[in-house]
């Protein structure tokens, strides 16, 4: 009937929810919004995607009545699924901008990962559940990753432990699901974690009965994964269509005929095909984007739109994100651009030029003016949400002291025998060197609040000779946030390589994708004979 395939969304408008209605509506079911209280209290399943900050959220709870509905809802024993900040809001409180009070369903506080001894924060990426008692929904779970995403977490304690379905184990065991009755939260997002979140929410929705629960075959996983992402770069070519292209140390123009930009297909295909060969996500860049206004650029949110249809693995752009006038005067704050991106579906955008610009400024005034577009984003969205994407070109040196940016000592030494390299930053896709080091970039770029750093190398860019380890090393001993290492992938032992020799989260790669030299999954059973942990798809 109509009415046991609707599911209620209480959608507060902070953030991404569009994968989540398209996950839902992919599972056969339809979504009716919340409104008003009211609407909560008439509801017969209702999900609870909490985006943003705590404190954000909550003044809009208390602020609407909101807050008060869910707890009656709640108190009833109604079906409630809570996601990410879903589940930390039932929580008494939150250190995030806080103390900040929540809804005091379940007793305890949220609080940071501790990143002070070296661990990685946000913790992004796929984990794996200890399951520590028998929760509907996660029926079948055991053994399998999940995606996370979140900078605060609350514990298991004496007083919450009834409420435990499940913990994660991140530098500390944390709760990464709770359940009691029709009541479930959960800290990661089943819309974003492939089939196996897909089936978490099936579950959910047709908990009625439990016959239907779907089990999954068990899997290995045992802790965090590294990440294997898929690029496509993407512009319009020649003949105005958007394209997924490919360069050569950023060239992507054929050599030959008419030098047309190099055409790889067409990217919403593109990027469902990885999803299904096991992606464990899909990053779009607009490679033009420097020039042409993203917003101008309706295709490429369209292709956003689209792509968010299918994929159910974390989607980042980027391209054109800084604050902008178009021809008629109006002025758009890198903010607004942001938000179209993610209201067409982006989990995380991608920052470029405009990150080197805002690096430059607050190293030269020590002062951070809020106003770049790190600051703005992260401030809305979180820091998780924004990754800084660096473009460095490998410069040869024979001693340290030439330059005031940190170098390397190279393993191999450069055409006229220099032991030395820095990594110059560029902005405008390779265009313009600036005097800032991808070390000192990336370290600035943290404390404006990026939460994850996407860091490239021209030199290595399509060479299909490895990736350039020396620069990795570098950048990912320098900070605490997550690096995707990226550029120079031709083989599988690449990803192995870079993973021992580096403290990279994840290895990006497009070239060899694109050309169908190593599929997705060839990359990852090398990655665990190697014994490095990866995602596998569930059988
Ligand atoms: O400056 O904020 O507008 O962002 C522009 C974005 O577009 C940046 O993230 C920048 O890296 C990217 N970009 C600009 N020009 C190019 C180009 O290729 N001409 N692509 C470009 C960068 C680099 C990687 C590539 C890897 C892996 N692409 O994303 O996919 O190098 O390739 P491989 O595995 O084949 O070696 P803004």
């Amino acid at each position: 009937s109509q009415q046991s395939n609707s599911v209620t969304l209480l959608d507060y408008g902070a953030g991404n929810v569009r994968s989540l209605r398209n996950a839902i509506r992919h599972l056969g079911f339809h979504i009716t919004d919340v409104h008003k209280p009211e609407d909560i209290l008439t509801a017969d399943r209702l999900v609870f995607p909490g985006v943003g900050a705590f404190g954000a959220a909550m003044q809009v709870l208390n602020q609407t009545g909101l807050g008060e509905a869910l707890r009656m809802y709640i108190d009833k024993d109604k079906p409630f699924l809570g996601i990410c900040l879903g589940l930390q809001l039932l929580f008494d409180s939150s250190e995030e901008n806080g103390p900040v009070k929540g809804l005091g369903v379940i007793p305890g506080t949220v609080g940071r990962f501790d990143s002070t001894q070296g661990l990685i924060v946000p913790h992004i990426g796929w984990n794996a559940l200890q399951p520590v008692k028998d929760s509907g929904i996660l029926h079948g779970i055991e053994g399998h990753h999940v995606y996370f995403v979140h900078s605060y977490r609350a514990l298991p304690s004496e007083d919450n432990k009834d409420w435990i379905s499940s913990l994660c184990y991140y530098g500390e065991s944390f709760v990464s699901s709770v359940s009691r009755g029709n009541v479930n939260a959960v800290q990661f997002h089943p819309e974003k974690s492939g089939a196996v979140g897909l089936s978490i929410l099936q579950n959910f929705l047709r908990q009625s009965s439990s016959s239907s629960l779907k089990t999954l075959v068990p899997g290995k996983a045992s802790k965090l994964a590294k990440r294997v992402i898929a690029c496509l770069d993407v512009r319009a070519n020649d003949k105005g269509d958007l394209v997924v292209t490919k360069g050569d140390q950023y060239d992507v123009r054929e050599t030959t005929g008419d030098n047309e930009v190099r055409n790889l297909g067409k990217p919403v295909e593109l990027a469902g095909q990885y999803y299904k060969d096991g992606a464990d996500e899909v990053s779009f860049l607009n490679i033009t984007g420097f020039r042409d206004f993203p917003l101008g650029d309706l295709p490429m949110l369209q292709v956003l739109r689209c792509a968010s249809e299918n994929v159910f693995v974390p989607l980042t752009v980027g391209g054109g994100i800084r604050d902008f006038t178009d021809a008629n005067g109006r002025y758009y704050s890198s903010l607004e651009v942001a938000s179209e991106y993610f209201r067409s579906g982006a989990d995380k955008v991608s920052i470029g030029s405009d990150a080197v610009f805002a690096a430059e400024e607050y190293l030269l005034t020590g002062v951070k003016s809020g106003k770049t577009s790190i600051e703005q984003i992260s401030r809305v969205y979180g820091n998780q949400a924004v990754v800084v994407s660096i473009d460095p070109r490998r410069v040869f040196i024979k001693s340290p002291d030439e330059v005031k940016f940190k170098s390397v000592k190279l393993m191999k030494p450069g055409p006229n025998g220099e032991e030395y390299a820095w990594y110059q930053c560029t902005v405008k896709g390779g265009r313009e060197g600036r005097p800032i080091g991808a070390y000192e970039l990336a370290k600035a770029v943290e404390h404006l609040g990026a939460g994850e750093i996407l860091l490239n190398c021209i030199d290595c860019d399509g060479q299909g000779e490895g990736y350039d380890i020396e620069l990795i090393k570098l950048v990912s001993d320098a900070v605490t946030i997550p690096v995707i290492a990226s550029s120079g992938a031709g083989a599988v032992e690449h990803f192995s390589e870079v993973f021992q020799q580096t403290n990279a989260s994840a290895a990006l790669a497009a070239g060899i994708f694109h050309r169908n030299e190593v599929p997705i999954q060839s990359v990852k059973e090398h990655l665990l004979d190697t014994g490095v942990e990866v995602r596998m798809l569930p059988m």
